[in-house]
């Protein structure tokens, strides 16, 4: 097969993905371009793959979730450097959310990764964004698409730093092995309802920005509300990417995290509802489903009825 995207007309894709194997930093970016405009799908990309023999212990994606300017890219910057200082290749997917926002950065101002720049550990790092007003169809099997080509091409630890807001991102997280959550200082509001969807998912919480007041206060108040809740608790750390406080420790903390019951089970719950939710929208009856709906002469109960059956989005 040959790959037909814009500069690459007639590369044969068995190549390309042999040469992103070898490590190849053009050809790794050419084909999660491919995969993330949809013009090559995973399996078509892995199938001029022979398979990498021996499996990794413990996770392999993960996903580094929280609030606009929580902190998360310099956190990630920190624990890559740590990682790959240690002999460890570690990858990053941003996902860049298509709206601007308040709080973090936007767009193209972003926190500049240290980590892409030094000559020592460069080799064992990196770092792509994913824009996805760019994208058409659905974020997260987009990113989960590119996170398992990584990792199927060798990049045995692949981080997603996504914000924690929002429907498609909550998803984007859900794809991962294991979910970080990134909180920042107590602004004295306690925990809100629209947090604790995202505190479910979490396997482990870093209460960044220790650096100023509020930290500890707020990771006692996450350790109270778990405290009330059935279930356990997820290990909440202090952390500050700006002094290195507490790096060391969530560095070999995360390098080797175990998946919680809890949530394993909310992220199931959440790659679950999307899939189901992206094979009712992709029937070929949808549309003419939905304007049945609209002007009354179908209900919802015949509506799933009409709709049950295949997936019908990814073939080929
Ligand atoms: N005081 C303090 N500031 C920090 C810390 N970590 C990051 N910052 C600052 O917080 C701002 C946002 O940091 P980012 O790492 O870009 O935050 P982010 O969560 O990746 O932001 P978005 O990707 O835009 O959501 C920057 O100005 C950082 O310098 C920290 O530990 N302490
Ligand atoms: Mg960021």
């Amino acid at each position: 097969m040959a790959l037909d995207i814009k500069g690459m007309r007639g590369v044969r894709l068995s190549d390309e993905v042999q040469s992103a194997s070898n490590g190849s930093r053009r050809s790794i970016a050419r084909v999660l371009s491919s995969i993330e405009n949809g013009t090559l799908s995973l399996s078509q990309a892995l199938e001029s793959l022979s398979p990498i023999v021996g499996e990794v212990d413990g996770w392999s994606i993960m996903a580094i979730t929280g609030a606009p300017g929580v902190g998360k890219s310099v956190l990630v910057d920190a624990l890559m450097s740590r990682w790959a200082h240690q002999g460890h290749n570690t990858a990053l997917l941003a996902v860049d959310p298509s709206s601007p926002r308040s709080g973090g950065a936007l767009l193209g101002d972003r926190v500049r990764m240290t980590s892409v720049d030094d000559e020592a550990i460069k080799e064992r790092v990196y770092v792509r964004s994913i824009a996805t007003r760019a994208t058409s169809g659905s974020v997260p099997l987009i990113v989960e698409d590119m996170a398992k080509f990584l990792v199927a091409i060798g990049w045995n630890r692949v981080l997603i730093e996504t914000v924690g807001a929002g429907q498609s991102e909550l998803r984007c997280a859900a794809v991962a092995d294991r979910i970080v959550v990134v909180e920042g200082p107590a602004r004295g509001d306690g925990i809100q309802a629209e947090k604790a969807g995202l505190l479910e998912l979490a396997d482990a919480i870093l209460v960044n920005k220790c650096d100023l007041e509020g930290a500890e206060k707020h990771a006692s108040e996450l350790k109270e509300s778990f405290g009330l809740g059935a279930g356990e608790a997820p290990p909440i750390m202090l952390t500050s990417g700006l002094t290195g406080e507490g790096i060391e420790s969530a560095a070999s903390l995360l390098h080797d995290l175990p998946s919680s019951q809890r949530a394993k089970r909310a992220r199931m719950r959440e790659r679950l509802l999307a899939q189901h939710e992206r094979r009712l929208t992709s029937h070929p009856l949808y549309n003419r489903v939905m304007e049945d709906l609209a002007k009354g002469t179908l209900d919802i109960e015949k509506a799933l009825m009409t709709l049950k059956g295949e997936n019908h989005e990814r073939s080929g």
